[in-house]
């Protein structure tokens, strides 16, 4: 990244201009898709969906069991290939510039979400404070709920509609749904939304995350990715 910003974001509006060209609206492999994720579906996840069946939403939890949110200890830790590693309480936050959006979410499994309203923060403002280093090429998320990870490209993260996730419809991120911090990229499957946010890490080469792990895309461009390997 350069030091004024300038190279990412000129990556960043040349990789989205190519998305928009691929399409986003194909979902014809979505069936084998789900038959694939099936784990993601049963046991635990399926007991907490059952639990919290909101407005579309289908809440998952790899682990069964939901990270909680205390505003006085949490931070966000920014690290890595960075000038300086930072940690980024609630408060700070939300005292940075405010980024809205509504966009669409789609589950590799086949559920959508239209016209969902989000308020965050731009991945920019975060990686101003901590200032990658010039070798920085990806970013690693990782939630508190172990050992869920995921990571996006530099230029993914700065494509114009990504954002770390602070409000849902108006409200404050609810404990289902990632409190208090998730990550958004509607032009990906949501399993790479990692909630219960608690680490950037700022890294050379981008990392294999859990899902990816298991066979899913790297690339998870909805209509371009086909779920697995
Ligand atoms: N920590 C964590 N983040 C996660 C998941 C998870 O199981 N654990 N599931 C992902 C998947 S596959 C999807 S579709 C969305 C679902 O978001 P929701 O639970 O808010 O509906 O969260 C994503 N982020
Ligand atoms: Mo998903």
């Amino acid at each position: 990244m350069a030091a004024d910003g300038s190279e990412p974001r000129r990556y960043g509006r040349r990789v989205f201009l190519g998305v928009v060209a691929g399409g986003l609206t194909s979902f014809a492999w979505a069936p084998a898709a789900s038959r694939i994720l099936s784990p993601l579906t049963s046991a635990a996840s399926q007991l907490v969906g059952n639990v919290f069946p909101v407005g579309g939403w289908r809440i998952y939890t790899i682990s069964g069991s939901m990270p909680v949110f205390d505003p006085k200890t949490w931070s966000l830790t920014v690290d890595g290939l960075v000038e300086r590693k930072i940690e980024v309480t609630y408060e700070e936050l939300r005292g940075l510039p405010a980024a809205h959006q509504v966009s669409t979410f789609h589950c590799v499994t086949g559920w959508t979400v239209h016209n969902v309203r989000w308020r965050g923060v731009r991945l920019e403002h975060i990686l101003e404070l901590a200032g990658p280093l010039r070798s920085a090429r990806a970013l690693r998320f990782v939630s508190s709920e172990r050992p869920y990870e995921d990571s996006l490209t530099i230029e993914q993260a700065l494509l114009p509609d990504v954002m770390l996730a602070l409000d849902l419809d108006g409200s404050p991120l609810s404990r289902p749904h990632g409190a208090p911090l998730r990550l958004v990229i509607p032009e990906m499957y949501g399993y790479k939304s990692v909630k219960w946010l608690e680490r950037i890490e700022v890294v050379a080469e981008q990392p294999t995350g859990y899902w990816e792990n298991l066979g899913y895309d790297q690339n998870a461009w909805v209509g371009r990715s086909n779920g697995y390997g």
